[in-house]
């Protein structure tokens, strides 16, 4: 099943009506549901970009075998760019990247360039691995989708033991600039706010007082109209 078209800005140069009248330009289509962290990502990258996309709502519980040719790990998400796949979030930006330049969202001099990758991959390894299986599967997906009850002691332990170095370490890379790589709004302020996402989601926060240019950071990120977008159609079917 194929969504409906997301960004209604066409790639630059074109026009809506020469997208759907031309054979050659088929829509990116991102497979994948709204409440991951990593389809988010993808998606907040795309609206950057303002490439329109269709999303495929592939749920990641018990894919199916069709799918796992696609990803024979089974993750979501998968980018269809006509004939071709790509998996994995940060690869699939790194695509997105190439095809569309405008506006850079990977600083372009080396050391910001390292730091973006950098804090993408820690956004995507440790403060997932704290957030989603420990925070929203536990307060989010177990509750509402799974028909389990919460753990609070996983969710305390996540809270309490394994994000605040994360915080305090991200507190203290941040710097006067919009982005946390190289001053420049990048992938790394996507990555990171994306996790933050479902930290909200399962009603917990940054706390200001402890962490306030993280936590003023996020917002800002939140509020751009790619994130805010994302955030309401989320709330919506969340209930949130
Ligand atoms: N490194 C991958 C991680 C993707 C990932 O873990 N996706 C989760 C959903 S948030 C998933 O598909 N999990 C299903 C599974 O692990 O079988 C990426 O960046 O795309």
């Amino acid at each position: 099943m194929i969504g409906r078209p997301h960004g209604s800005v066409p790639p630059r140069g074109l026009q809506a009506e020469h997208i759907r009248d031309s054979k050659e330009i088929e829509m990116l289509t991102v497979l994948g549901v709204n409440a991951s962290p990593f389809v988010r990502k993808v998606r907040a990258f795309l609206a950057e970009k303002q490439v329109p996309y269709a999303l495929d709502p592939v749920i990641p519980f018990g894919v199916s075998a069709e799918f796992k040719k696609l990803n024979p790990l089974g993750k979501i998400p998968v980018l269809r760019d006509g004939d071709a796949t790509v998996c994995d979030s940060s690869v699939i930006c790194a695509y997105l990247e190439r095809l569309h330049p405008e506006p850079a969202l990977y600083p372009s001099e080396p050391y910001a360039y390292a730091r973006a990758l950098w804090f993408e991959e820690l956004a995507d390894t440790a403060l997932s691995a704290a957030i989603g299986p420990k925070i929203f599967l536990q307060r989010v997906l177990n509750p509402r989708f799974f028909g389990k009850p919460t753990d609070e002691a996983v969710v305390r332990a996540a809270l309490d033991e394994e994000l605040p170095p994360l915080f305090d370490y991200l507190e203290g890379q941040l710097g006067d600039g919009e982005g946390i790589a190289g001053g420049r709004f990048s992938i790394a302020d996507i990555a990171i706010a994306t996790q933050i996402v479902n930290l909200h989601h399962a009603r917990e926060s940054i706390d200001a007082q402890r962490w306030p240019k993280l936590a003023r950071h996020v917002a800002a990120v939140h509020e751009r109209p790619s994130f805010r977008a994302l955030i309401e159609e989320e709330r919506a079917q969340l209930g949130g």
